[in-house]
């Protein structure tokens, strides 16, 4: 079968981990407070990798007064020298990719090929973009005396670990603000391994601060009177909570939250060129994707054509371990986030969609769920409206430019979306019309430093990435 288990070839030795590890507060590795700590498992063995101090309100206390102190000396350093740092953490981070690919898809689940091809190298190019703004700032038109805000409290989510805090963390040190950062409760490892470069790269003490825990931690910390910028990506209600705790005090809030992304598929669009952007759309990283194109909006005269092809295509992915480069399909990140997709397709079934998968075997131990096609989709089902987080697509059809549109928009969410048509025109003339963040054509799911990323209505507000990523940052 196709899903065989092929030996892994990307060696888990190239990585050393510890069997605990501490909070990083001002260049120290160091317990809680408390002493609490939680276990770190990989989703695709359930193995324990380590165990891992879990932070409180006091070591948040302790984090925020050392960034705070740092920020002061951080703040007033020329951006020429904050460069400096960020371009040896880039180049570390370059060094080190191997170790750091294989670490987070132990952590995560996702497979190497990802970590290794996409996570990696973009976290290496964020550090590398913003470095390179850290002395342009006060020529770059953001106003008289651009100034760092002081301490960035932020938040983010376990899907990409080491990607969404590169997001984070480069514009924040490259506009000479400092950060206490935490990582999600299933990956706190490669932030950790994270602390470690900033050591590495001789960062001052107290600049970057990473606490690993849970919700309590991140409320803690979004909540502190210290801190006066606040980054999240996560759920949508979650950031609710956020926004509403934020909004009695003068932080500024960026939020980037779910989505619901549609993939519209014109009939003249090259039919293999499309199966592979909806595959990449939906079931890169098992979906667990805030702009993954999770529903498909094929165009009535294509579908039977299309449908065909995309099943073809999805019996030839790889599910299985993480760590062999040929899988296309990991582990799920945890077992919560397995039952969330579970529930959710079983009502797609209950409410009368037809459901369909390739045949596929699930690996014994570890969180496995296989690519799920819906048809006989409409627009009131929960499928088609709730975001999912897996590797599951909902097939919805349109007959004209405007149905499209209207379904594409029908959705409380704004991040994505992808279109799929030879005609230039027909590309500009559908995306102005679209309320979504980022816009794909005839591709999906490609990322750049230099573009900003963000959303509408739902999935949040605020710009991450490019020159729009700085102004989050800074007063003027
Ligand atoms: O998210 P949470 P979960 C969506 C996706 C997924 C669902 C739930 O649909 O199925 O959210 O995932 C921290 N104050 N996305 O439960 O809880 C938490 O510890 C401050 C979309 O994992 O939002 C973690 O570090 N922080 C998404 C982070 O928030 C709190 C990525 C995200 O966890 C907190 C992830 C609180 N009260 C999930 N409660 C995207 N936009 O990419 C939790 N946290």
């Amino acid at each position: 079968s196709v899903f065989e288990y092929a030996p892994a070839p990307e060696s888990r030795s190239v990585v050393d981990i510890a069997p605990s590890y501490g909070l990083f507060i001002d260049g120290e590795f160091a317990e809680a407070a408390d002493g609490k700590v939680f276990k770190t498992v990989s989703p695709s063995t359930e193995e324990v990798l380590s165990e891992v101090a879990q932070a409180g309100e006091a070591d948040v206390e302790r984090a925020v007064k050392a960034a705070r102190k740092a920020f002061e000396k951080w703040s007033a350093l020329p951006g020429s020298e904050r460069a400096k740092y960020l371009f040896r953490i880039a180049r570390i981070i370059q060094e080190r990719s191997r170790e750091l690919a294989v670490l987070e898809t132990l952590d995560n689940g996702k497979p190497i090929k990802e970590t290794r091809d996409a996570d990696l190298p973009l976290v290496a190019a964020h550090f590398f973009y913003y470095a390179g703004w850290a002395d342009k700032l006060d020529h770059a038109g953001f106003g008289a005396n651009p100034r760092p805000l002081g301490v960035a409290g932020q938040v983010i989510p376990w899907n990409f670990p080491l990607l969404m805090l590169a997001w984070k963390i480069a514009p924040a040190l490259a506009t000479g603000n400092t950060v206490v950062l935490k990582p999600a409760e299933t990956t706190p490892l490669s932030a950790l391994f994270f602390a470690d470069i900033c050591r590495q790269a001789g960062l001052p003490r107290g600049v970057v601060n990473i606490l690993p825990g849970y919700g309590d931690a991140g409320a803690a910390l979004v909540a502190h009177p210290d801190v006066n910028k606040v980054a999240f990506t996560g759920s949508t209600a979650v950031g609710k909570e956020i926004a509403r705790t934020v909004a009695g005090t003068r932080k500024k809030l960026t939020l980037e939250l779910g989505g619901k992304g549609a993939n519209i598929v014109f009939d003249d669009a090259p039919i293999d060129q499309a199966v592979e952007g909806i595959v990449t759309g939906i079931f890169f990283n098992q979906g667990q994707v805030c702009c993954a194109g999770s529903r498909l909006l094929v165009q009535e005269s294509v579908q039977d054509e299309l449908l065909d092809s995309l099943k073809r295509r999805l019996s030839t992915l790889r599910l299985g371990d993480p760590l062999d480069k040929n899988t296309d399909i990991g582990a799920i990140n945890s077992a919560e986030q397995l039952a969330r997709i579970t529930a959710l397709t079983e009502r797609g079934e209950a409410e009368g969609a037809e459901r369909w998968s390739p045949a596929c075997e699930l690996p014994s131990s570890g969180y496995w769920f296989a690519p799920t096609l819906f048809t006989n989709v409409t627009q009131a089902h929960t499928i088609a409206r709730d975001e999912i987080f897996g590797p599951v697509l909902s097939v919805l059809t349109f007959r004209t430019p405007d149905e499209a549109v209207a379904k594409a928009n029908n959705t409380q969410y704004g991040l994505s979306a992808g279109i799929w048509t030879e005609k230039g025109s027909r590309i500009l003339a559908v995306a102005s019309k679209l309320r979504a963040g980022v816009i794909w054509s005839n591709t999906f799911n490609k990322f750049d430093p230099t573009s900003p990323f963000g959303g509408y209505k739902e999935s949040g507000f605020g710009r991450e990435g490019g020159r729009h990523g700085l102004e989050a940052y800074l007063d003027v």
